[in-house]
């Protein structure tokens, strides 16, 4: 469960995002796919090397998925429940793969926002984050 305060923060911090899905989006992939090439295995349909063109536009579609967890925070498993089929059934992503995009993207936005990223604000994020990816992992048997 998220505190108020905890619900304060992260809104904040989207609020700042919203509509700059893209580049930060494509940044975290740019990130992940550096930092743990292993995640890179997932993605061999983009190449050895994905374009500018393609971490934008996957990087777009996982932020917006973001957003709207953002927007639904205290619904995150109805509202991801196709996404959550997605993962475990078609895409069959490992859920230790979760925590590492977890942390790409906190450095994302410790790296944009710096000082205005606060510890207390990256706490939030971090249990938001980790509970959207509980419910996209959940659904592996
Ligand atoms: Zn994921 C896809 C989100 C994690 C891998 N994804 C996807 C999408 C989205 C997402 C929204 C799209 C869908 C459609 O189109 O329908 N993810 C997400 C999120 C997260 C994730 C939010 C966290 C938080 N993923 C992940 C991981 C991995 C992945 C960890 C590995 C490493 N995904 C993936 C893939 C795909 C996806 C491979 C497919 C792509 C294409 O299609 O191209």
């Amino acid at each position: 469960m998220l505190s108020a305060q905890e619900r304060a923060h992260i809104t904040q911090v989207w609020d700042l995002i919203a509509g700059h899905e893209a580049p930060f989006g494509a940044e975290l992939l740019r990130r992940l796919f550096t930092v743990y090439p292993s995640t890179k295995v997932y993605f061999r349909h983009l190449g050895d090397h994905p374009d500018e063109v393609q971490l934008l536009s996957h990087g777009q579609r996982m932020l917006q998925a973001v957003g709207v967890a953002v927007q639904y925070m205290d619904n995150l498993r109805a509202v991801l429940s196709p996404l959550a089929d997605l993962h475990a059934q078609v895409l069959r992503v490992d859920p230790t793969n979760f925590p590492l995009v977890i942390q790409c993207f906190q450095v994302v936005l410790a790296s944009h926002l710096q000082g205005e990223f606060t510890v207390e604000m990256q706490a939030a994020w971090d249990k938001f984050l980790t509970g959207v990816a509980v419910v996209l992992t959940e659904k592996y048997r």
